[in-house]
């Protein structure tokens, strides 16, 4: 009798592991917003820095600038478009107003706008212009306001603030849907400020009374990110120069996220491990030096190499790319940016051309409830929405690819499925090679997308070894190119 009483204690428990393991992994908090997710599909975005400075050779005007030096004679945004949506660009965010107040479009707040430019004769509108473009062509649309205006005489007192809340107002009500909002963090003091030219401070922690202006924003649409060092959408990735840390948590303390405080810029680049909130790093960086085109930059524009780069160092790190490119004083792109951009796609045809993964045998180490909906074949499958699991508890893992014969593997990409939080610590990879196994690397997180570049090597088999993990691992892709 005691005996049966054990049996069925077992039978019992393993009843309930199975049905347990049969379930979804439960979500590792905290987890990304729909919007996050969306941005995170993005992962290439375009800035598009055009301003005053075109015309004046300047990257930050002190605000003094006249409106008719604003005179574009071929402003193109369906070449804009065009150009970057060919490159694989999802989305552009414009500087509607940079630090030097001028604004790209007729706000009723401010005569210092296009409005009194020569451009169009002064019946030009470039937020609509871009914004019609990128529904037309199936592009999302973003917004930068500089909060710091260099222009504005009440500027650091409240009744810039309604000004502000006044151009988003109507930022967010006639140019909808806006995808993104870049709370830009930079407040250099010095400026115009309606002929006072003065140096002013503000503190930037409390001066914007950010909550309130959100929640504004928010009650328009509802589902834009928001972008500033310290979020709360997204989070600045420490740096101009296109790369976040290899160690890429998306997850951070939002209290530690303020730009000045020691230390916060790596700590931008990093996340952290156990942070509270989702706020993943978004690298922003220029094609070429400045922000604002100059004709003396025509020669300096990256390279498709060092765009390649970059890419690597931020999507293939779990970043999203946001690269600017300024319109020229014609007001389009130039030709070498645009060859630029060509190359860049074609190195990102040729580089991931075809993935190997596809054509493999695959097996992991264990698969969760030995479930058909979690098994190891959704990992090369090329649907998003299914993933590779273990069982509960199970932080450790290892998924082989086997092929029938040697193939050339440069790359391994990896996407967790981030929709149940990021768990990935530690993961190394091996190739079988010449009979043996050879470790191919050794890194640490995973998020979005992983993208090794390795040793470029031949081999029959491919060893994915997951060695710590917050939680049981959720892979949602894995290719090898
Ligand atoms: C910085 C600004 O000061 C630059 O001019 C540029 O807009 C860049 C994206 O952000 O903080």
């Amino acid at each position: 009798m005691k005996n049966l009483l054990i049996i069925l204690s077992i039978n019992l428990s393993l009843l309930a592991f199975s049905q347990k393991n049969s379930l979804p992994p439960a979500p590792v908090y905290p987890v990304p917003t729909d919007a996050q997710l969306a941005w995170h599909d993005m992962e290439l975005n375009a800035f598009v820095h055009f301003t005053t400075n075109t015309f004046t050779d300047l990257e930050w005007g002190m605000g003094n600038e006249a409106e008719s030096v604003f005179n574009p004679t071929e402003v193109n945004t369906k070449q804009w478009v065009g150009v970057l949506k060919k490159a694989g660009f999802k989305g552009i965010i414009l500087t509607c107003k940079h630090h030097d107040g001028f604004c790209l479009w007729p706000t009723k707040y401010t005569e210092h706008s296009i409005k009194n430019s020569p451009y169009k004769n002064g019946k030009g509108d470039i937020v609509r212009e871009l914004s019609d473009q990128c529904k037309v062509q199936g592009v999302k649309f973003g917004v930068y306001l500089s909060p710091w205006d260099r222009n504005r005489a009440d500027y650091g007192q409240s009744s810039y603030i309604d000004y502000y809340r006044n151009q988003l107002k109507e930022l967010f009500t006639n140019y909808g849907p806006i995808f993104e909002m870049w709370f830009d963090g930079a407040n250099g003091g010095t400026g115009y400020y309606g002929g006072a030219n003065e140096k002013r401070s503000v503190d930037k922690q409390t001066y914007y009374e950010w909550p309130k202006t959100l929640d504004l924003v928010r009650s328009i649409q509802p589902n834009v990110i928001f972008f500033s060092d310290a979020g709360p959408g997204v989070r600045w990735c420490g740096n101009e120069e296109g790369r976040v840390s290899k160690t890429n948590w998306n997850t951070i303390d939002s209290d530690t996220l303020f730009a000045g405080k020691a230390g916060v810029e790596e700590l931008l680049g990093t996340g952290s491990e156990n942070g509270t909130h989702w706020v993943p790093a978004e690298s922003d960086v220029s094609i070429r030096p400045g922000w604002f085109y100059h004709a003396k930059e025509d020669n300096l524009v990256k390279t498709p190499e060092q765009l390649f780069a970059i890419y690597l160092n931020t999507v293939g790190r779990g970043s999203l790319m946001l690269l600017n490119v300024p319109p020229d004083r014609r007001g389009l792109f130039h030709e070498n940016d645009v060859k630029a951009l060509e190359g860049f796609r074609a190195l990102l045809d040729k580089e991931f051309k075809f993935d190997y993964a596809r054509l493999a045998k695959v097996k992991a180490s264990s698969v969760r409830g030995n479930s058909p909906l979690y098994s190891a074949s959704n990992l090369i499958d090329g649907k998003p929405g299914n993933y590779w699991a273990t069982n509960d508890g199970e932080k450790s893992a290892s998924i082989e690819l086997t092929w029938k014969k040697n193939i050339p593997i440069n790359y391994i990409v990896l996407q967790e499925y981030i929709k149940l939080g990021q768990r990935v610590k530690a993961f190394n990879v091996e190739a079988f090679e010449n009979g043996q196994w050879k470790k191919m690397a050794e890194e640490t997180t995973i998020g979005h997308k992983r993208i090794l570049k390795i040793e470029p090597i031949k081999a029959r088999k491919i060893r994915i070894n997951i060695t710590a993990s917050k939680a049981c691992p959720v892979i949602s892709s894995l290719a090898v190119y």
